[in-house]
């Protein structure tokens, strides 16, 4: 039933309850203001909650990938170095019964609309429910994951087998037993669900547009013994993690230039980090990997003898890992795997070329290319998401003069800190575009830049104030820093969500900011110069 309480105003609203969200409710509530979370689905867990397909799992390893707070991690272990999506809610659940956040939380709210009060120095904001309440502060805490992203498919609704996004899979689940599975997409969520379909399925067909450059999990399964063992060093990991370039306590690069390493130094120093597996290969091999065409190079070489070792077709093989790199090595999020390169071993799974083949139409019994037809009962959509823009997107936020954020950004991406946006007072976003949001992890950010607006939030307070305004001047500076900061980057390179180049007629830019340390000085720097940039009143 529609209700307001146009009596209460909020200190600060919450949308969305994944890492960025719960962190903000738990400290803003210790700190003593009175905050809400509002949250879509029924449980916290963000992602985890929402992301239900077969194989979830996280690639950013643990405890990194985990709050810092020591009441948290004392009652708490871990089964796997990468857990599944079913650990990772069962760990929200107690985040939320240590912390007890639900009390807090109004769940199955869907916020539609925010509009700024500039009479009141307010937020309304209005959920699909009809729901309205007041906040001084709103803090959306979408995630660069929370809309999913469909490529228009000629003839998908001709298709009589069942078609599912990764995204929106059945809460029943799928039984891919016995079935004619085609998988589209070979992001992470595509490298997932082929991991988990391979064995199953009776044929499986993929359908590759990209090569991914899936880097080896070296997935640890932990005894309850390690993993109690494995606690006294997270307190000092947690320290790391909070200094470190690349938000993972132990992922570190060498700060030498991969060329000019000499062999077999150079070959050492990668197959360390591979055998460490995770972004270690990633992020943890030469300073100069994502900067330095001929470096990169090196990086890529070494990869593909990995995985050419695993895969028996030559022909096959040239698809996965072909000999000329198709972009910059690491400058797409490279994925986590665990059999994806065996399973191209099997005679029941097929890799279908879409750049050799393009896709011609679906049809009442599968998909089509040009040279063929693969008939199917079960189509899967991992076609990725409409990233972090998009969850903005989908809420009709008014700012000054009624002015939309989507007009505000139809062009590209305008922010101050990649956290506040002119024309938008008294909002605050955290793990959103213009911030390490990608190149960080979910907690890791939560924390680093989390405690950000909490401060900026006491100050206000402490000021009396009820109204902090970017100006245009600042988001200006900081676009032009970014632009700056990262113009030698192999990022540029590649059509990836990074670069907002995943979706078609999105405005193509630099969507993070790939330095977690080099943002927070620069957020410390605005904080400690009496919040330059901002017009507080
Ligand atoms: P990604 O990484 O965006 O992957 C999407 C995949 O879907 C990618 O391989 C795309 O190929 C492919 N794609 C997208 N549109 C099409 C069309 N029209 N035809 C064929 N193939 C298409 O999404 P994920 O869900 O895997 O991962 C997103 C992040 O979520 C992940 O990195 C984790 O952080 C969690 P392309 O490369 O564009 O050619």
């Amino acid at each position: 039933m529609a209700s307001r309480e146009p009596d209460v105003l909020l200190d600060a609203l919450v949308i969305g309850g994944g890492f960025n969200g719960v962190y903000q409710l738990y400290r803003l509530r210790q700190q003593g203001f009175v905050v809400q979370l509002f949250e879509a689905g029924s449980a916290l867990g963000g992602v985890w909650h929402h992301n239900r397909y077969p194989g979830a799992r996280v690639d950013s390893h643990v405890p990194d990938y985990a709050f810092s707070l020591e009441p948290l991690w004392r009652n708490w272990t871990w089964s796997e170095r990468f857990p599944g999506r079913e650990e990772l809610q069962r760990y929200f659940a107690h985040v939320d019964s240590v912390l007890n956040l639900s009390s807090h939380v109004r769940f199955n709210t869907r916020v539609v609309a925010a509009t700024f009060e500039p009479g009141e120095n307010r937020w309304r904001v209005e959920s699909a429910d009809g729901h309205t309440v007041y906040t001084r502060f709103l803090i959306p805490c979408l995630g660069f994951a929370s809309r999913a992203y469909t490529p228009a498919l000629p003839g998908h609704q001709a298709f009589k087998g069942r078609s599912h996004h990764t995204a929106h899979w059945p809460t029943e689940g799928v039984d891919f037993a016995g079935q004619r599975v085609g998988v589209i997409g070979t992001g992470a969520s595509g490298v997932q669900v082929v991991q988990e379909a391979a064995p199953a399925a009776e044929q499986l067909v993929v359908f590759q547009r990209t090569p991914v450059f899936a880097l080896a999990m070296q997935q640890q399964h932990w005894d309850p013994e390690t993993r109690q063992r494995l606690k006294s060093g997270y307190a000092d990991a947690y320290r790391r993690r909070g200094e470190s370039t690349t938000s993972f306590s132990d992922v570190k690069a060498d700060p030498r230039r991969a060329v000019d390493v000499p062999e077999p130094e150079r070959s050492a120093i990668f197959e360390a980090a591979w055998q460490r597996g995770g972004f270690h290969f990633w992020a943890g091999t030469f300073r100069d990997i994502l900067s330095s065409p001929a470096s990169n190079r090196l990086a890529y070489d070494f990869w593909r003898s990995k995985v050419l070792a695993r895969i028996q077709d030559p022909g096959i093989a040239a698809k996965l890992a072909p000999e000329e790199p198709p972009y910059p090595f690491g400058a797409k999020r490279p994925s986590l795997e665990q059999t994806y390169y065996d399973v191209f071993n099997q005679p029941n799974v097929q890799l279908v070329d879409l750049k050799e083949t393009p896709l011609v139409e679906l049809n009442a019994t599968g998909v089509r290319t040009q040279t063929g037809q693969y008939d199917l009962d079960v189509l899967v959509l991992a076609t990725g998401f409409d990233a972090s823009t998009g969850g903005f997107d989908a809420i009709d936020f008014r700012g000054l003069g009624g002015r939309t954020l989507r007009t505000a950004w139809s062009t590209g991406v305008t922010t101050y800190l990649g956290m506040a946006i002119p024309g938008f007072p008294n909002l605050l976003m955290l793990y959103g575009p213009h911030s390490p949001t990608a190149f960080c992890n979910g907690p890791t950010c939560a924390e680093l830049q989390g405690e950000w607006v909490v401060r900026c939030l006491e100050m206000l307070r402490a000021r009396g104030a009820t109204r902090i305004d970017a100006s245009d001047t600042a988001a200006a500076a900081w676009k032009e820093h970014m632009d700056a900061e990262f113009s030698d980057s192999l990022l540029h390179k590649a059509d990836s969500w990074y670069m907002a180049a995943n979706v078609p007629g999105k405005p193509r830019q630099l969507l993070f900011y790939p330095n977690t340390q080099k943002y927070l000085a620069q957020c410390s720097q605005c904080a400690d110069n009496g919040y330059q940039g901002f017009v507080i009143r």
